[in-house]
């Protein structure tokens, strides 16, 4: 391309980038009106099969009437572009709109498209007996990749999803509230956001986001800032993500709800088939036992590079603290790491897949009413935790298995020459309630041991959780 090419091309592109916000179209839909017109705000449209033959362009949004219900499948149509995305949102003052899926398989969806921002309306798909159903859902299946689905400010919520994994697996994986799926003809979804969103009451889970395949990972997802409880499944799930970040959620009653678990196994928050995962500053508290599983952190098979869970606080959950399942599937042998975080009544860690280091270091582990049941990759090294235990519980030795600079209460002490038993003197421990700012209570008071101990850790993320 000559310079002159590449200046006029950048030129129209400019224009084109002033010129569509100017250009740019507001549909308005009144499903409370009884008379459908162009979707001029004067003429709102009025139902959901009227505002799905709408093709929206880059700049253009589709706006819903506050306070109104509107009833079956919101599949609006077009790609946005970067610089001019396209909006799906309300519009008028009162209660978010509400999108009645009534049963089908799933109230909104997006297919193919690029470049949506979806924000303020409230989602919902009840029925009398659960199947693969979901609030919403954005596919990318044509062997291309999608770019951008900014999912936020949304209350999904009453979403009849299958909950039994054990009989009805591929269902289950497929139903919850806010549903990603690029896992089809070697599609990939980038740049996937979902934040701020508020999910309950959905059969099968929370949030679950596909983005791609091991040797095709979607790029750029960003999974912050959900609140996810009672939920009839795992609260949030990424798979198949580059680099993915998951953090600031809360997932707590998991299990729990209106549409309640009923076999199989789910997990708090995970990853799968993911390269570099971070989940961090999440809580995760009171979901009740599946299967085998029910942790609340999982670096499930297929992770390559590192799993990190850090700056997290987790509690009362029956399946316990965190899962190694590299060997549930294809394994990735990514090298997982557990630090920085508060596990309050959490005393459990399960072990599926022996490839894997896993680095478990600077965590405070309080389970002082139930007996830890730590099982863990033959190697494991375990550095400066604060364990506190039962006086009959047991934790894990073997040649691979290195505990160096610990303090132990109650619990007796392992093999752990430069580890030291005694009481940690934490200010007001279990004292943990359901966010991250609840735990300060974990701080220790100046005479502790656990200041005198520790080793020095490399490139240890540089902070510390009650930093
Ligand atoms: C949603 O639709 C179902 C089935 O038509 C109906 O029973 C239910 O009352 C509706 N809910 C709301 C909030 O409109
Ligand atoms: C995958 O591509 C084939 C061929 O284009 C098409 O028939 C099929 O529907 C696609 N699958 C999905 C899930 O879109
Ligand atoms: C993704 O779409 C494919 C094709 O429709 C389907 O087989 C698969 O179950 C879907 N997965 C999820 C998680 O929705
Ligand atoms: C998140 O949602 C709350 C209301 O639920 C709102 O006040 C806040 O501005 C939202 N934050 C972001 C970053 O969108
Ligand atoms: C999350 O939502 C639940 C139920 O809607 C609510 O009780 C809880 O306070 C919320 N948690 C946070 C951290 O906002
Ligand atoms: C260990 O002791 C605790 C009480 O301190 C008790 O609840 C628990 O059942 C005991 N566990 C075993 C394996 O004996
Ligand atoms: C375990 O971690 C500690 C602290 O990072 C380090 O000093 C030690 O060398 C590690 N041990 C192994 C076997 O990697
Ligand atoms: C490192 C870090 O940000 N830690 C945070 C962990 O959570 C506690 C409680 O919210 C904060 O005080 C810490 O700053």
């Amino acid at each position: 391309m000559t310079s002159n090419t590449l200046r006029f091309t950048r030129s129209i592109a400019l224009f084109a980038a002033l010129a569509q916000p100017l250009l740019a179209k507001v549909f308005y839909l009144d499903c409370g009106s009884t008379t459908s017109g162009d979707g001029s705000e004067s003429r709102p449209f009025s139902t959901l099969i009227i505002a799905n033959h709408a093709v929206l362009c880059p700049g253009d949004s589709l706006k819903i009437k506050s306070g109104t219900i509107c009833a079956g499948t919101l599949s609006p149509r077009g790609s946005g572009t970067k610089e001019s995305p396209i909006t799906l949102t309300n519009y008028g003052d009162g209660p978010l709109p509400i999108i009645n899926g009534s049963g089908v398989a799933e109230a909104v969806s997006l297919t193919n498209q690029d470049h949506w921002e979806i924000s303020n309306i409230a989602i919902i798909n009840p029925a009398y007996s659960v199947a693969w159903r979901r609030g919403i859902v954005g596919t990318s299946s044509d062997g291309t990749a999608h770019h951008g689905l900014y999912i936020h400010d949304i209350t999904v919520y009453n979403v009849a999803g299958q909950t039994n994994k054990a009989t009805q697996s591929d269902a289950f994986i497929a139903s919850g509230g806010i549903l990603v799926n690029g896992t089809e003809n070697a599609s990939r979804y980038d740049d996937v956001q979902i934040y701020n969103n508020t999910i309950y009451d959905c059969g099968g889970g929370g949030i679950k986001v596909r983005v791609g395949q091991m040797d095709n990972r979607g790029k750029g997802t960003h999974v912050w800032g959900n609140n996810v409880s009672h939920v009839g499944g795992d609260g949030v799930v990424v798979s198949y993500g580059e680099s993915s970040i998951i953090e600031q959620n809360t997932a707590g009653f998991l299990g729990h709800g209106k549409y309640p678990w009923t076999g199989g196994n789910f997990a708090g928050i995970w990853v799968l088939g993911c390269q570099d995962a971070v989940m961090r500053f999440n809580v995760v508290h009171d979901s009740l036992m599946s299967q085998i599983d029910s942790e609340a952190f999982d670096c499930d098979w297929g992770n390559e590079g590192t799993c990190t869970v850090e700056y997290n606080y987790s509690h009362d959950n029956a399946g316990g603290i965190f899962l190694n399942c590299d060997g549930c599937g294809t394994p990735g042998g990514a090298r997982q790491i557990v630090r920085y975080n508060v596990f309050q009544s959490d005393c459990r860690v399960y072990s599926n897949g022996d490839n894997v280091q896993l680095d478990f270091y600077n965590n405070v582990v309080y389970c002082p009413h139930k007996d830890f049941e730590i099982a863990v990759p033959p190697h494991t090294n375990m550095s400066n935790n604060i364990w506190v235990g039962t006086a009959n519980s047991t934790l894990p030795k073997g040649d691979g298995i290195e505990w160096n600079a610990n303090l132990f209460q109650t619990v007796p002490k392992p093999m752990d020459t430069a580890g030291s038993t005694g009481d940690p003197q934490f200010i007001s421990p279990d004292t943990g309630q359901n966010t991250l700012d609840s735990v300060s209570g974990y701080r220790l008071k100046s005479g502790s041991p656990a200041l005198r101990l520790g080793v020095v850790i490399a490139d240890n993320g540089g902070r510390d959780f009650l930093e």
